[in-house]
């Protein structure tokens, strides 16, 4: 089903719910300019298989509109988000739809959002919406849990290979929440992060990306990442360009679709990558992963390596459910844990199928199969 929402034509918003054979719909919020109802359903389309594979009880959809909050007041956002709610609050609920956030919306949108469908329902329903604040409903780790878990899915690949983290340069892609936890976990398992990005360029930093800087720079100040290279001398800023370009041992792009073509995948092969682990959703074409599996580059489709955020959802309405709070080593535990499962049934169902190595058909074997059978169950429609 795809909805339309908000007033006038000017701003349309979309909610598409894809898939509740396995549970409430579940997936993000995204509000970018380029957001259309084609790349709401592509999307809603992939999170169904995708929180198949995470083992938890959630179907799948995604929503947003082209509304664009840079340069917005916290006010301008504020009330953009009021209107969304207005429309969006009849569609969805704990046991019917669940919303998140997704680029462009963060925990400040997702409180204005929450504030909102309260008011107009006069319920506190603490599951309708994920990503909360940690003071009213949210979970630890959440914030954390993409990026987090793109990384433990990488990780669980090098196991596989023999290989590990050790002393490897990255190149992550964007900046945002899947970036920036991306490049706190790849660092804390050994490896280093040297580059990352925004739509205006990127910064290479041969020390390695100081986190705390780019947090500042990305998080605090809400700034362009040529701020970050103008306080860091070890660093300097491309305008424009492909942050492909920069060398390394394992590239995770973490932005948005499409942002890395066969060109691009070309100059990564070439430069001695080996690891592509998909932080976005989608970010690489089909002929990058093309090259990628005739070069022999191991490759994980973001379906199965971004599954750690829309799983760490799942925890979050489980502890809401039971109105219980986990620690932080608990939850992350807990990511880890079905990072290294979902690696595992990639991993094994792809050689059940006659394509050892192949993560992309695994992915999508293992997700169909779960989503499938459930709807085999539940009888014609
Ligand atoms: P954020 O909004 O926090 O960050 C997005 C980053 O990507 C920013 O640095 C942004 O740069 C850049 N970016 C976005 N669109 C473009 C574009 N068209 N061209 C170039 N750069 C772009 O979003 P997230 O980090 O949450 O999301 C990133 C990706 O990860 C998306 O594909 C999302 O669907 C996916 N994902 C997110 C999850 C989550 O839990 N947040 C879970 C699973 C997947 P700028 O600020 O200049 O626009
Ligand atoms: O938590 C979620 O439902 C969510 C939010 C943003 C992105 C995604 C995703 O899996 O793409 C899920």
């Amino acid at each position: 089903m795809a909805g339309r929402l908000g007033r006038g034509a000017d701003q349309p918003g979309f909610r598409v719910e894809f898939n509740s054979a396995l549970g409430p719909y579940k997936g993000g919020l995204r509000f970018h300019p380029s957001v259309n109802l084609g790349i709401v359903k592509f999307l809603g389309f992939e999170q169904v298989f995708k929180n198949a594979l995470t083992g938890m009880p959630i179907g799948g959809g995604k929503g947003g509109s082209d509304f664009d909050p840079k340069g917005r007041s916290d006010a301008e956002i504020m009330r953009f988000c009021q209107s969304f709610m207005t429309e969006l609050y009849r569609h969805i609920g704990e046991y019917t739809d669940v919303p998140a956030g997704d680029i462009g919306v963060g925990a400040r949108e997702i409180g204005y959002l929450f504030g909102q469908y309260k008011r107009i329902t006069n319920r506190y329903e603490s599951g309708v919406l994920t990503g909360k604040g940690l003071g009213w409903g949210g979970a630890l780790v959440r914030t954390e849990a993409t990026g987090y878990g793109a990384a433990f899915f990488a990780q669980a690949m090098m196991d596989t290979a023999g290989d590990s983290f050790d002393g490897k340069r990255a190149v992550v892609s964007g900046s945002g929440n899947v970036a920036v936890y991306g490049i706190e976990k790849i660092h804390q398992l050994g490896g280093m992060a040297v580059a990352c990005s925004d739509s205006s360029g990127y910064v290479v930093d041969e020390k390695g990306i100081d986190l705390d800087l780019l947090k500042q720079v990305k998080e605090v100040e809400r700034g362009r990442i040529e701020l970050y290279a103008e306080r860091r001398g070890s660093a300097r800023f491309v305008a424009g360009g492909s942050v492909w370009d920069v060398p390394c041992e394992v590239a995770v792009p973490s932005a948005t679709q499409n942002e890395l073509d066969g060109d691009a995948a070309k100059v990564l092969a070439a430069n001695g990558c080996r690891y592509v682990v998909e932080g976005a959703n989608m970010p690489s074409t089909p002929e990058a992963v093309d090259v990628f599996r005739a070069a022999g580059v191991a490759f994980a489709p973001g379906k199965a390596a971004n599954a750690g955020g829309v799983a760490t959802s799942a925890l979050e309405m489980q502890q809401n459910a039971s109105r219980d709070r986990w620690t932080f080593e608990h939850s992350e535990a807990k990511l880890e844990e079905i990072m290294r499962g979902i690696h595992t049934r990639c991993h094994q169902t792809a050689e059940e199928y006659g394509a050892p190595g192949d993560l992309v058909l695994g992915a999508n074997v293992a997700g169909f199969l779960e989503v499938a059978e459930a709807v085999h169950a539940h009888g014609l429609i």
